[in-house]
């Protein structure tokens, strides 16, 4: 430590720290403009300026301290107030109108004394670019200070803004020049946060009305899990800040997080229940659309003629509810979640592995990586705050291998990008696992301490020689040997993985043969390595499962086979329960088909617009006789329901998420609900009361309370340990458990308390191009929007993304004849599309890529009812397909 003084105090401070760091060491302050603690120092607005061994003023910000160094405050107080008004003269009158609560200038220059009527301020002249519709810049208000620079940068990780112009004309600008709705700015809100002036600004702050309340919640789009500040004022939303504490965000958000919430207000929102009566969907009160239900529920011939689909964008408290109705008021086991299309794989294949089905480390864990394999993920568009903080690794000189047939916009950062044709990626995988071995990058300890098959993967391996996965993969031997070695030799690898593992015929032993290569580097379960972590997809997902909501499983992963399980439950809720496994959702949809259901509860998930092969989800839906459907808006689902019951949103109730690492945090109201609207807890206990059942649960917090009882793995959970702690790892188990944010460090929690190496040999995916459908299609997502699009689309979101485009390589549409923005007809074996076309660099011959967004696009019209031989979820990686040009254009210069 280095020890120097502030003024007359002494303060120790480590070397390397700032005069700034010393001074609040020393509890002391001095202004700053240009200064974030999460960025590098500029230097450049001179507010900080301070005396250094009484030779004159040094600015604190960037200076390093030095060993008995007097740092003088009080002499230098002038200095730093003629640095604000150097600041301030040259802005325009209006910079100090701002509200004092949007602008660290206007505060200061309340702070410093420095009034308006003292400065020669100008008119100002240099005009807005209004052009972007979450990002606003008043050129005027701009001190180029470049904190918004370097916050695209350094956090966010897209280079898209800089500084333009000379002297006092120097101005933030995008990169590419132009206006900011053409520039690469991808809307993550970070040079809003930490502008200081007003400067860049967004559309709720420009009404200079105060904000009213400030609301801490957790974000309900994906499963991040961002903790987001969200300012109110007469029951509207403001502004939504990513909180600087946030345990996941650390002050970072993405464009719907932090912008895309007017879906909350939308004129679209459902608001009184709906019930189906000659053929029209009609709205009636909510006690009569509660008793037509109750009475269908009553007069069902078996307790396995109902179904329920839980909803991973509801809260736990939600999700334990309606796994809790279906069983106990209901009496079945037919209960799912959308985790079923997304991570089952990871659910069943990290359980058979680890022992348990979520991932493996802490996503801090990263901080101490020196290398990441991401495969089958694309965090910069699905997990955007992941992604920023992967790729900020990866500019620290962490190690990058990206596995996806695509070049994203990680792969562009990657040392070395494998890009395997669709569905093969268990062979890659085995290559991977055969080069480790043969290369000798395994720990032998480990695999002889803690591990079991290890023999059994080396014969299976040894059938995966280079040359042989680059057959079947497409992948180069240099590259496969090039990724083998920056994962074996590193010294804390990690990897992470999505969808582009999981949802294919193969998805679960995708992840086990991934899984596999952790193991043999002795990289999970241990104070170093990464781990294997699934990025899992919506904001409670991980929750929904954790609390039961699936066919064969109680709260907490207890099997409902089991009976001792069953008992406990049996007293707990002093019901008998049903001992035979539920229907997954795919099963839900055959027994429909087959006249075996008659009655199916979709709760807050569009199966009609986001299941795969649309024309068999409405065969199901059709055939059953009674469809119910909780959701905040009439989406397609719900428009072929019979009854309808309009929900709250996450900004307007209480409970619990759980993110994608097994973080529990707290969801709180925001706003008041909608009227006419109730909560999916609400909903669920009031049609259980009409059953004669009370299911207890009568608050979220007591929901979490009871929930805990039963289920060791959350047994130490609690709302109001959430409203201290924040954040809570499971497992966790009593009161004063600080949960387990990295797992395995003792033992995997397998009953041989050992990790279980899989030798799965390389299978092919279902389809395959042939001559009559040359393509292959992959879907997935699209930074803008969000799954069905039902709540980005009600946003401006739109305007930054109006369609869902199709994806072609610019040299498979020049030989189809197509042009960029052309309309384009894809054909599959299960469906049609029309789609744009947008050419698409990033892909390879061959392999043509959609979201899946905007539903009347239609894209599940064109996706197989195949789907993962273990656990059910869907291949929606991998389509065969044929294209048409459906409009001639005329190729020729424009006149
Ligand atoms: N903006 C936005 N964010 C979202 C969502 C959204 O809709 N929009 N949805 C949320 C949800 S529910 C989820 S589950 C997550 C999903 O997040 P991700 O898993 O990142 O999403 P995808 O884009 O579906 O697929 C990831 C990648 O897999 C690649 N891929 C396809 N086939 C293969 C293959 O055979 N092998 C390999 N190695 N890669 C392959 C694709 O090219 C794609 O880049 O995102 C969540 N976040
Ligand atoms: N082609 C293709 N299709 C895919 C995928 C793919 O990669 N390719 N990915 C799949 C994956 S991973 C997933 S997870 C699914 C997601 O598919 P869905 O779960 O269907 O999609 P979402 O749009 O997230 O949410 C569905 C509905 O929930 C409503 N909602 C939001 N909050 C609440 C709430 O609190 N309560 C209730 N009751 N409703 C609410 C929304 O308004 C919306 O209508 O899509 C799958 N479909
Ligand atoms: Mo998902």
């Amino acid at each position: 430590m280095i020890q120097v003084f502030v003024d007359e105090s002494s303060v120790e401070v480590a070397p390397g720290s700032t005069l700034l760091d010393a001074i609040q060491a020393a509890g002391r302050s001095v202004p700053t403009l240009c200064h974030d603690d999460r960025l590098t120092p500029a230097a450049s607005c001179r507010v900080c300026l301070v005396d250094a061994d009484g030779n004159g003023p040094v600015a604190a910000c960037s200076t390093p301290v030095r060993a008995g160094l007097r740092i003088g405050l009080a002499t230098s107080a002038s200095w730093r107030r003629d640095g604000l008004r150097a600041v301030v003269a040259g802005l325009p009158a209006r910079a100090l109108d701002v509200p004092g609560d949007r602008s660290e200038l206007v505060r200061l220059c309340e702070q410093l004394g420095v009034a308006p009527e003292t400065l020669p301020l100008v008119s100002g002249s240099r005009g807005v670019d209004h052009s972007h519709p979450y990002v606003k810049l008043d050129r005027d208000l701009c001190i180029a200070c470049g904190r918004c620079v370097r916050a695209c940068s350094e956090i966010q990780g897209t280079f898209a803004l800089t500084l333009t112009g000379r002297g006092p004309d120097t101005v933030v600008a995008p990169g590419t020049g132009g206006l900011w709705s053409d520039s690469d700015c991808v809307s993550c809100g970070a040079c809003v946060d930490t502008c200081p002036t007003g400067a860049l600004s967004e559309p709720g702050l420009l009404d200079p009305r105060p904000i009213e309340q400030w609301t801490r919640t957790t974000c309900g789009y994906c499963g991040v899990g961002c903790t987001l500040d969200v300012a109110t004022r007469d029951h509207e939303i403001v502004t939504v800040h990513p909180a600087s504490d946030g345990s996941v965000n650390r002050g970072h958000a993405c464009v719907k997080g932090r912008f895309a919430h007017s879906f909350v207000s939308s004129p679209d929102r459902l608001q009184s229940p709906l019930v189906r009566r000659g053929g029209e969907l009609v709205p009636v009160s909510w006690d009569e659309a509660l008793d037509v239900v109750a009475d269908h529920l009553r007069a069902i011939h078996r307790p396995d003629a109902f179904a329920v689909i839980s909803s991973a964008r509801a809260t736990n408290e939600e999700n334990y509810l309606i796994q809790k109705f279906a069983r106990v008021a209901i009496g079945t086991n037919n209960v799912d979640n959308c985790a079923r299309l997304c991570h089952a794989p990871s659910a069943a294949g990290l359980a058979t592995t680890f022992g348990l089905g979520g991932g493996t480390n802490a996503f801090d864990d990263l901080d101490r990586c020196d290398a990441v394999l991401l495969a089958g993920s694309n965090p910069t568009d699905a997990h955007p705050v992941v992604g920023s903080r992967i790729l900020q690794r990866v500019i620290d000189g962490a190690r990058l291998v990206v596995i996806d047939p695509r070049r994203t916009e990680l792969a562009r950062h990657a040392d070395v990008h494998l890009r395997p044709r669709p569905g093969t990626n268990v062979a890659v995988f085995n290559g991977l696992a055969h080069l480790l071995i043969r290369d000798g990058m395994i720990d032998e300890a480990f695999l002889r301490n803690r591990v079991a098959g290890y023999d059994e993967l080396r014969d299976l391996a040894s059938d995966y020689s280079p040359d042989r996965v680059s057959d079947i993969s497409g992948v180069s031997v240099d590259e496969l040997v090039t990724a083998a070695h920056l994962y074996g030799d590193a010294a804390a690898p990690a990897i992470f993985y999505g969808l582009g593992v999981t949802e294919h015929l193969h998805g679960t032993d995708g992840v086990r043969t991934l899984a596999n290569l952790a193991i043999l580097r002795g990289a999970v379960g241990t104070a170093t390595g990464g781990g294997v972590n699934p990025l899992r997809g919506q904001n409670n997902v991980q929750g929904a499962c954790d609390m039961g909501a699936l066919p064969d499983l109680l709260p907490g992963y207890q099997k409902v086979a089991d009976d001792t399980v069953r008992q406990r439950f049996e007293a707990g809720w002093r019901t008998s329960l049903p001992s035979t496994p539920g229907l997954r959702i795919p099963q839900m949809f055959d027994a429909a088909r087959q006249g075996r259901l008659e009655a199916l509860w979709v709760v807050g998930e569009d199966v009609l617009s986001t299941d795969p092969d649309t024309a068999s989800v409405r065969a199901a839906l059709d055939a059953c006789p009674l469809v119910i459907c909780n959701d905040l808006f009439l989406s397609a689902t719900a428009q072929a329901a019979n009854v309808v019951f309009p929900v709250a949103s996450w900004l307007e109730k209480d409970g619990t998420f759980v993110n994608f690492d097994r973080r529990f945090q707290r969801v709180r109201r925001v706003v008041e609900p909608r009227d006419g609207v109730r909560t999916d807890l609400e909903v669920f206990r009031q049609v259980a009361a009409r059953l004669g059942v009370d299911l207890g649960c009568a608050t979220p917090a007591a929901t979490l309370d009871e929930c805990a009882s039963l289920a060791p793995l959350f047994g130490g959970i609690s709302e109001q340990r959430l409203d201290s702690d924040s954040a809570l790892h499971w497992p966790c188990g009593t009161p004063d458990d600080p949960g387990r944010p990295t797992l395995y460090l003792d033992r995997f929690a397998t009953a041989d308390g050992r990790a279980h190496l899989a030798a799965r040999p390389y299978l092919p995916p279902g389809a395959e191009p042939d001559p009559s459908f040359p393509y292959i299609l992959v879907t997935g997502r699209r930074a803008e929007h969000y799954n069905s699009g039902e709540m980005t689309r009600r946003t401006p979101n739109v305007l930054l993304r109006a369609d869902e485009p199709l994806d072609v390589e610019p040299s498979d549409a020049a030989a189809l004849g197509l042009r960029d923005g052309d309309p384009v007809e894809v054909t599959s074996r299960f469906g049609r599309a029309v789609l744009p076309v947008r050419f698409a660099a990033e892909l390879v011959p061959g392999q043509v890529f959609s979201g899946f967004h905007f539903p009347a696009a239609g894209v599940n019209e064109l996706t197989s009812p195949l789907g993962d031989d273990v656990t059910g979820c869907p291949e929606y990686k991998v389509t065969a397909v044929r294209l048409r040009a459906l409009q001639t254009t005329i190729h020729g210069p424009t006149r």
